[in-house]
């Protein structure tokens, strides 16, 4: 129980009481929470070889009872969980809950398969800090297919991360088919940094895709990144250009990006905005889009402002919830449900302060803590080094709760990590950046500020090494972690 990545809020082992996986071991759930029942019945199988079958209704002696309780959990992602060398007993309030526990559960059964499994007894009770822990993918540098992020879902799943942020727009790459605008996925998607084929998502894949991530309780948040970063729209109809000329399709890493902008004074701008945000918005279950608002350099300055305040309505009327990276805060009137994602390396912004004190909640991502694009040091072989190296320590060491003047915990959302792409040429990359950084991200989002502790987590994380090596995940061996073989 020592080794648990994030830390719980408390675990107490019992050495005596392990539970011993067998060929008569069930597991028991009421339906509710027969979906994570069957999840973790998976994992038991593929571990064991047993058949481990689930039952419905109470468990008898020697079995694993997953329960859904309440009265017994406050917390909504909260679970308790009971290892006795006679039976296991994992408690939830909700089945995110018993995710959440599942995930822990995993954590105390051995790396690698094996036909005595045994779950190292104990009692833990745990529940999550902030309620937004995430990590965002481009998508649109790189493209990656459906199979690669459904296995990053499961790869930030097993840490407790629970929202998936994807960046499907930008100036290399539109991601996600668009019916009423389908050159922007047929030829704004054909491409990509380096000019290899691209690709993009088909409605159905990306239902598919945000499906899958609800069966892990991680929520799609789609990005369609205007006005700004939108090269491979303008290249794909040439009427959304200011001049009526389409640009040609963009695919170098783009140095100084911000240079390219929707053409905020023409009218079909607006209609294009509102087609493209009405079919993402009806593909998207969860409360948020993103708008981006990034770099919007070459966008006039009224001209934002202008389409801020006219795609805003859009976005209420489509009955979601608008996240901006910060830039969207020079837009005044912003609605209070309105989330800033900070993306920048100051501990104090005058408009972040103002906004948490009109009562927005903000989202952190400064860019020197959780960049998973820099690189670890300069010996990295790939990724950007402008926000500087982050090596294991540095995302670790941060508390989101004082990081930044007039932001306390209570306005804190939550937490995420981007991995940009434009470095990232194969899958192997995106696994090199996002592990083991992730891990530290996942444990500055969950875990009680009063486990915070360097030296323990490094040594958790160089107990860690093993489960990746046996998902053969290519994580990054940093120098600053013992790894155990
Ligand atoms: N900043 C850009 C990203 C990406 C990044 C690479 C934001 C919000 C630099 N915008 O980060 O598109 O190019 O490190």
């Amino acid at each position: 129980m020592d080794t648990l990545i994030p830390a719980p809020v408390s675990a107490s082992p019992a050495p005596a009481e392990d539970f011993a996986v067998t060929a008569a071991t069930a597991v028991h759930a009421t339906d509710d929470a027969a979906p994570v029942a069957e999840h973790l019945a998976e994992v038991l199988r593929a571990g064991t070889g047993h058949p481990v079958p689930v039952l419905a209704g109470p468990a008898p002696g020697g079995a694993i009872a997953l329960v859904l309780d309440a009265a017994a959990v406050p917390h909504p992602e909260g679970y308790r969980l009971s290892v006795t060398s006679r039976s296991v007993t994992l408690t939830g309030s909700t089945p995110a809950g018993l995710f959440a526990g599942v995930q822990t559960l995993r954590q105390l059964l051995p790396a690698r398969a094996g036909t005595e499994w045994v779950v190292a007894g104990g009692e833990v009770r745990d529940q999550p800090r902030f309620a937004h822990r995430g990590a965002m993918l481009d998508v649109s540098r790189h493209f990656y297919t459906v199979a690669e992020v459904k296995r990053f879902i499961d790869q930030i799943a097993q840490y407790k991360l629970n929202v998936l942020h994807l960046h499907l727009t930008d100036d290399q790459g539109w991601r996600i088919e668009i019916r009423s605008w389908p050159r922007l996925a047929t030829h704004g998607g054909s491409t990509q940094v380096g000019g290899g084929t691209g690709g993009h998502y088909t409605q159905e894949e990306y239902r598919d895709l945000v499906a899958y991530a609800a069966s892990r309780h991680v929520t799609v948040i789609p990005e369609i990144d205007v006005p700004g970063h939108t090269t491979a729209a303008l290249a794909s109809y040439p009427e959304l250009n200011a001049d009526g000329v389409a640009p040609e399709l963009f695919t170098a890493r783009g140095n100084a990006t911000g240079f390219s902008s929707l053409a905020t004074g023409k009218e079909v701008t607006y209609r294009f905005v509102e087609d493209v945000l009405r079919e993402v918005a009806a593909l998207t279950p969860g409360e948020y889009l993103h708008l981006g608002t990034d770099e919007t350099h070459a966008t006039p300055e009224e001209g934002r402002l202008e389409f801020i305040d006219r795609v805003l309505p859009i976005v209420a009327r489509l009955g979601k919830s608008v996240i901006g990276w910060h830039e969207l805060l020079r837009s005044p009137g912003l609605p209070v449900s309105a989330v800033p994602q900070y993306w920048g390396r100051e501990s104090s912004d005058p408009l972040m302060a103002a906004a948490v004190a009109r009562g927005n909640r903000v989202l952190l991502s400064p860019a020197h803590k959780v960049y998973l694009d820099m690189k670890y040091d300069l010996s990295t072989p790939i990724g950007y080094k402008w926000a500087g190296c982050i090596d294991v320590a540095d995302i670790y060491d941060w508390d989101p709760g004082t990081y930044m003047d007039g932001v306390p915990e209570t306005a804190v959302l939550g937490v995420e990590g981007p991995l940009w792409s434009e470095t990232l040429t194969s899958y192997a990359d995106v696994e090199y950046m996002a592990f083991p950084r992730l891990a530290a991200l996942a444990e500055v989002t969950w875990s009680p500020w009063s486990t915070h502790d360097w030296p323990g987590f490094a040594a958790r994380l160089a107990a860690h090494g093993p489960r990746w090596e046996a998902q053969e995940v290519n994580f990054c061996r940093s120098p600053q972690i013992a790894w155990s073989t």
